[in-house]
């Protein structure tokens, strides 16, 4: 009997295909749970890394287990042959929202190549009852709902470990839950370690909202992922939420460095903290805190601390550099607004007059990211424009200080999710043509042999199709939308910014519906497919999706166009969304205003999977470009000087633009009777004079080449054969883009431990 039979038997005394999806789920993630189990942790290496992370946004785990471990095949087999179908069986799977977006998405992807690598290091974060919101629509409009995630049936392991949280006035104590981490034919296994709290309760939610009592840190702290923060008791929510995440990180550094054999003085031949953007920054007060209470002087605590930390810059826009009032600070956690001082002090005396690296400036707000680069050893950018842009002008005075500090590190993605589950036809199609070796080296270049070869061509051709399937099916069951499985799929999916330009795109689709109004018929038909969330506080970034609705609903309306031309938001877009919309994509859309977008980690994903590119240049779009070369990547808009250049002199002006011939009309339709017939009045209006008095993203001013070059993009896919043999160097270049080639670099270069895997591609 196959150990599967045996499970399905101890638990429901029943044969495999008497059970329903639900226990069928039940007995898989016993299964994987246990078989996990049995792999051993990294512990007895010396030098641990720590990833500190708000966010870990980790997709579901059922398959992405099964295939790490190896036994994939083997148990979709031994389900089929018994009349189950594993896709059905994950949807019993709750996905947890534990991150927003690329940032979550990245820490998610980097805990799996740490593992695969044969590396000792656990992710260390809070356990958010709620995640994100769930963005359900309604009149068009994007409404915010809890989504939980924990049941019964979930991977989380109660973990004995508990530690005490001092606050001011109070205590709090931990509870400590793990998820286990693995990696593809790994050995050993890590863990993911998220802290939470006992007496945190749903029960103080306001029914069917997301509201509820930020005072009360007993019974909110961990319940919700970025609890809105536009008020003053948002504020401190926030750095209640940080400081109980580094406090019990830190402890738990401690506890296992001392566990290993450090005697504290030698804490950093033990112990290495990536600080993931400035959420965590607080660990390096706490550490200095917890080393001095146990008898280190406070110098060499600054020293100890400053030498395991290292932090990761993943943004330059202004609003996402967190500043936090020392007041708040001192409310929250007195001991670390003192030890914050202290070190903003020793740093004015160092640099006296350089106002632009000072941690605490003159309006009593704490800069993270100061702290952070000051008390750390490392800074790194995301991706090589993004790291330039931080060493020449967003932190230029950091680096005229220390040079020596700041290194890039391009980001990258996991395989295993993004191709060998996501999309297994094209993985398997991959192993005929050039064995299976790519699976871990990510060596995928072999495949530029076959750019020539007529049969790859059709059968590469044949697997898009087949996705374009799967996916329709999917948006037909989940949202009752039909998709033309034979049409053009062009995709933006990604958190909802105005940076992001998902308005820009917007005009394009007004752009398009009236010249097919006008008779110009697509050869294809077409269908652009939008997914994200925006900030529930956000309300330019609500209206923009209440746009996107509304003109969707128009076309879907108007049988002139709705054959050729289709525009679809999916719903709560998630990990899970992507995995079914990714495989599917024809036309990947990375039009951020350049400058804006650090890294992007999207755009890889599109390529691996035989999407081409429309994209400005920004984040690892330039890298993308130079890798697969320019006839195979549709570039369009103002460079990235240019930009920084005129945010610096003011130079935009959205009006001039908005008065062209050419753009006027796209703008107006924003207010066009047939909108507003439809749509909610004050957010079109809203969004209409935002973009012609305002558009702090300069979405006007590449409106034009973007339309030219969507042109010649949809031009271009008429030629199947050119198109789909640009799809095949693009996958094979792709292999850059593997994390375990990023965390291989953050391990050479920042992290130095014990490594099993050595050569990355
Ligand atoms: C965070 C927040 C949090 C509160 C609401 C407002 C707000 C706005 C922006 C952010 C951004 C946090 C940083 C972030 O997510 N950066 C993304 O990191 C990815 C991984 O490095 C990278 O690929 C994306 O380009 C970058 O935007």
């Amino acid at each position: 009997m196959s150990i599967l039979e045996n499970y399905v038997l101890d638990n429901f005394d029943k044969p495999i295909r008497e059970c329903s999806d639900q226990e069928m789920y039940k007995v898989l993630l016993d299964l994987v749970r246990d078989k996990s189990r049995e792999l051993p942790t990294n512990d007895d290496k010396k030098k641990k890394l720590y990833y500190f992370s708000a966010e870990f946004l980790i997709g579901k785990l059922l398959s992405n287990n099964l295939l790490n471990l190896g036994i994939y095949d083997e148990v979709n087999n031994e389900l089929i042959a018994n009349g189950k179908n594993i896709m059905d069986i994950e949807q019993a799977e709750l996905e947890p929202s534990l991150g927003n977006g690329g940032l979550g998405r990245l820490a998610a992807c980097f805990v799996d190549s740490i593992t695969t690598l044969g590396i000792n290091g656990d992710g260390v974060g809070l356990n958010y009852h709620f995640g994100l919101f769930k963005q359900v629509f309604k009149d068009n409009q994007q409404t915010q709902l809890p989504d939980p995630w924990i049941t019964e049936e979930s991977w989380l392991i109660k973990n004995e470990k508990s530690y005490e949280v001092p606050f001011n006035n109070f205590t709090l104590k931990s509870t400590l839950y793990d998820i286990d981490v693995l990696g593809y034919n790994s050995d050993t296994r890590n863990r993911l370690r998220l802290f939470d709290l006992d007496s945190v309760t749903s029960d103080i939610i306001e029914e069917g909202t997301i509201h509820f009592d930020k005072t009360n840190i007993e019974e909110n702290l961990t319940l919700f992922l970025y609890p809105d923060d536009s008020d003053r008791e948002g504020e401190l929510l926030r750095i209640f939420q940080q400081y109980f995440m580094v406090s019990n990180g830190a402890q738990l550094i401690l506890d296992e460095a001392v566990a290993r054999g450090s005697n504290l003085h030698d804490l950093a031949e033990y112990a290495v903290i990536q600080i993931n953007d400035t959420h965590p920054a607080f660990v390096i007060p706490e550490m200095i805190r917890l080393l001095t209470q146990r008898g280190i002087d406070f110098d060499e605590a600054i020293q100890i601390t400053q030498t395991m930390t290292a932090f990761t810059n993943h943004t330059i826009l202004a609003e996402a550099l967190e500043k936090w009032p020392i007041d708040e600070l001192e409310q929250v956690m007195p001991e670390i607004a003192n030890i914050i001082r202290e070190l903003d002090n020793r740093k004015k005396d160092e640099f006296p007059n350089n106002h632009a690296v000072s941690i605490i400036d003159e309006h009593d707000r704490v800069h993270m990211a100061h702290m952070a680069i000051h008390y750390g050893y490392s800074i790194n950018g995301v991706a090589a424009l993004h790291t330039e842009i931080l060493k020449n002008s967003e932190l230029k005075a950091f680096f005229d200080i220390y040079p020596n500090k700041f290194i890039n590190k391009t980001n990258g993605i996991t395989f295993r999710r993004w191709i060998m589950d996501a999309n297994k036809e094209l993985a398997d199609f991959i192993d005929d043509l050039i064995s299976d070796e790519w699976r871990t080296s990510a060596n995928l270049e072999p495949l530029l042999d076959f750019k020539d070869d007529e049969n790859v061509i059709t059968k590469l051709r044949a697997i898009k199709f087949n996705n374009k399937q799967r996916l329709s099916h999917r948006l037909e069951t989940m949202q009752d939308v039909k998709i033309n499985e034979h049409s053009i799929i062009d995709v933006q999916i990604k958190r909802i910014h105005e940076y992001k330009r998902q308005q820009m795109l917007l005009l394009y689709i007004i752009h398009k519906y009236k010249d097919i109004k006008n008779g110009n018929i697509p050869k294809t038909p077409i269908t652009i497919i939008f997914g994200g969330k925006a900030a529930a506080a956000y309300t330019i970034a609500r209206d923009i999706i209440h746009a996107i609705l509304t003109v969707s609903e128009i076309i879907a309306n108007d049988d002139d166009v709705n054959k050729h031309f289709q525009v679809v938001m999916v719903e709560n877009y998630n990990v899970t969304h992507a995995q079914y919309l990714i495989p599917a994509t024809d036309i990947s859309e990375q039009i951020s205003l350049a400058s804006k977008e650090a890294s992007g980690t999207g755009n890889m994903k599109f390529m691996l999977n035989g999407a081409l590119t429309l994209c400005t240049l920004d984040g690892a779009n330039v890298e993308i470009a130079d890798l697969v070369g320019e006839e195979n990547i549709y570039i369009f808009g103002k460079r990235s000087e240019e930009i920084v250049d005129l945010y610096a002199t003011n130079g935009y002006n959205a009006r001039s633009y908005y008065e062209r011939e050419t753009i006027k009309p796209l703008v107006d339709f924003l207010i066009d009777p047939k909108m507003l017939e439809l749509g909610n009045e004050d957010r079109l209006s809203r969004l209409h004079s935002d973009m012609i008095n305002k558009d702090y993203f300069m979405a006007l001013i590449d409106l034009e080449e973007f339309i030219e070059t969507k042109e010649k993009v949809y031009e271009d896919y008429e030629d199947h054969d050119t198109w789909t043999r640009k799809t095949l160097i693009n996958i094979a270049k792709a292999g850059f883009f593997s994390s375990d080639r990023t965390i291989n670099e953050y391990n050479r270069d920042i992290w130095h431990l014990e490594q099993e895997i050595k050569n990355v591609n």
